[in-house]
């Protein structure tokens, strides 16, 4: 019981600190989120960016895509956030591509398979190659791993069976690549499920990838949770008496 207690405060601290990490300083500044989606062609890029900016299907799009770039201003936690979203090419001829996407300032990287296909997730090692070859150390880049085309699978016991499949390809590249901020997240593009929990945890992780945000919390948990032991043990003593 004292322990849920305990748990309940530092959500609630967590949440408290959650929001006072990202109110900029001036109140009409508004933050901008730099997300680059990869992943091999007809994943379900575009139609997961679309979902997003314009919150519909895009049934009849199946051009493949060369570069593509959207913007939308969307709250997460009650603020306001301006995402900068650039869709890349999935198409192997125009993998030569894949280096310049790289290049840019890009705050944090979705990358995107099909639960259609286990392929898709293990060519994942291309794009985290390429985003290694271009950030001076790709361990705390948010990275979040995305299963698409999750509609597909009506049968709960084959979606598990495939997403266990797929996470244990996403484990032994986050081990081979130490990759220490990352996210699974299983979503359909078409039904829209967790297509908005997609971007509003890039953000999130991006906030928590602030070294001084996270040590601040740290702190404050520890203290938080020494302080409550402290009362927790006064309590106990009075009772006794
Ligand atoms: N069933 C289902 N189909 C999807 C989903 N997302 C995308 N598709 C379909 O998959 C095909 C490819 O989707 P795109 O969004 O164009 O894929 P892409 O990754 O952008 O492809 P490239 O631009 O060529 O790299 C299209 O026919 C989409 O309608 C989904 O969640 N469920
Ligand atoms: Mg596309």
């Amino acid at each position: 019981m004292i322990e849920k207690n305990e748990l309940k405060r530092k959500i609630l601290l967590i949440r408290y600190l959650n929001r006072i990490s990202i109110i900029p300083k001036n109140k009409k500044e508004i933050k901008t989120l730099n997300v680059t989606l990869n992943g091999l062609e007809y994943v379900g890029k575009s139609s997961l960016t679309l979902r997003f900016v314009t919150n519909n299907y895009a049934f009849e799009n199946n051009d493949p895509t060369i570069e593509d770039n959207y913007s939308k201003q969307y709250n997460v936690d009650g603020i306001p956030i301006l995402f900068d979203i650039l869709d890349t090419a999935g198409q192997e001829e125009f993998r030569p591509l894949r280096g310049q996407y790289h290049h840019r300032n890009t705050d944090c990287f979705i990358l995107v398979s099909s639960l259609e296909n286990i392929k898709t997730v293990e060519e994942c090692v291309s794009f985290l190659n390429s985003i290694g070859s271009n950030y001076q150390s790709i361990n705390d880049i948010p990275i979040i791993f995305v299963l698409n085309k999750v509609d597909l699978l009506q049968d709960y016991k084959e979606r598990m069976r495939k997403i266990e499949e797929f996470r244990k390809v996403i484990e032994s590249l986050i081990e081979a690549y130490h990759l220490l901020n990352t996210k699974i997240i299983v979503t359909s593009a078409k039904s829209g499920e967790c297509v908005n929990l997609l971007f509003e945890e890039s953000e999130r992780m991006v906030r928590f990838s602030n070294e001084n945000d996270l040590k601040l919390l740290h702190q404050v948990v520890e203290l938080d949770s020494k302080s409550t032991k402290a009362l927790i043990k006064k309590q106990r003593k009075k009772k006794w008496w």
